[in-house]
């Protein structure tokens, strides 16, 4: 038989690295470990089954019932037990899941990032997020402007140590330090508790009467922060910018509670993870890393943004 130099050296490959064809895609499982049970995740679970689909491939997906570290470990552990073709994972925090995540890869099992990232990625073959620093640049922008530059101004942290958390914080934080009028107050966490979300607005609100605005990090503290305004009847007065879009901070979004929401492409992350776990499985070639885009809901744009609205179920 007569074969090209180039097909010789790609059936070398094949069997020095050990890549699969497509057709030996099917049936195997993806696992996927989210960083806890919520529409942004379950719209990514729904992209990623779709995408695993295409090749006959299952779907093993394990849901922490907290976004903690402590209760994600063990779930990570009994994954790697069940030997997945590879493993897509939102690690809750960046140091303390890299030695369970190294532990997976030890063991054969190829590790994607999807959402959040660790400190040092370098163990996953691909980590595929939103640009969240500059999320967070883009909710200081439209802070300023809701607030009319003037005012204190405050930031819900969904949770430190998360990569996601730590990001959206900082590009919000360099961001609204070039606008002078705007006095930042820091950033208070919520450990990703909607209930202490509005009990750190209410308790800001009575300190700072002068409060004018409020950059909530995630969906528990966005809904959290605008309940808070809520029960202090300063909804509307107190002006929110908030990240991702779940149908209740859609509500929420819709009633004047909260003025901008930074929607996330979740089914894009979760997409194009697949797509690189394909790659990487058969041979192909990896992105080390991928950014996917955010968009900017606001009551005036929403009618015509109605797809960037997270799933509640598939
Ligand atoms: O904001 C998303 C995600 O990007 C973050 O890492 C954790 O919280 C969410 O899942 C929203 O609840």
């Amino acid at each position: 038989a007569c074969t090209t130099g180039s097909q010789q050296s790609e059936a070398a490959n094949e069997e020095s690295s050990g890549a699969l064809s497509t057709a030996d895609l099917a049936g195997k499982t993806i696992g996927f470990i989210p960083g806890v049970n919520d529409p942004f995740y379950i719209s990514m679970q729904c992209a990623i089954e779709d995408a695993a689909a295409e090749y006959d491939m299952e779907v093993a997906a394990q849901i922490p019932g907290q976004f903690e570290a402590a209760v994600q470990t063990p779930i990570v552990n009994s994954m790697v037990a069940t030997k997945p073709a590879a493993l897509l994972i939102a690690p809750t925090d960046g140091k303390a899941l890299e030695p369970p995540l190294t532990q997976a890869v030890e063991a054969g099992i190829p590790v994607g990032l999807v959402d959040t990232t660790l400190d040092d990625p370098s163990l996953a073959f691909t980590s595929v997020a939103t640009d969240n620093e500059q999320g967070g640049a883009a909710a200081a922008d439209a802070l300023a402007e809701l607030v009319g530059n003037e005012g204190k101004v405050l930031v819900i942290a969904f949770k430190a140590g998360a990569s996601t958390s730590d990001a959206r914080q900082k590009g919000f934080e360099d961001q609204i330090a070039t606008h002078e009028g705007i006095e930042y107050l820091g950033a208070q966490i919520n450990d990703n508790d909607p209930a202490k979300a509005a009990s750190i607005v209410q308790a800001a609100l009575a300190a700072n009467p002068d409060l004018t605005g409020i950059f909530a990090t995630n969906l528990f503290a966005a809904q959290g922060a605008a309940t808070g305004l809520r029960n202090a009847n300063a909804q509307g007065t107190v002006k929110i910018v908030g990240f991702d879009a779940g149908a209740t901070q859609v509500e929420q979004l819709e009633r004047g509670d909260v003025q901008a929401l930074v929607a996330q492409k979740p089914s894009d992350i979760g997409t194009q993870a697949v797509e690189q776990a394909v790659a990487y499985l058969t041979g192909g070639d990896v992105v080390a890393e991928i950014g996917t885009e955010t968009v900017v809901l606001t009551a005036d744009n929403l009618d015509s943004m109605q797809d960037a609205i997270y799933k509640e179920s598939c």
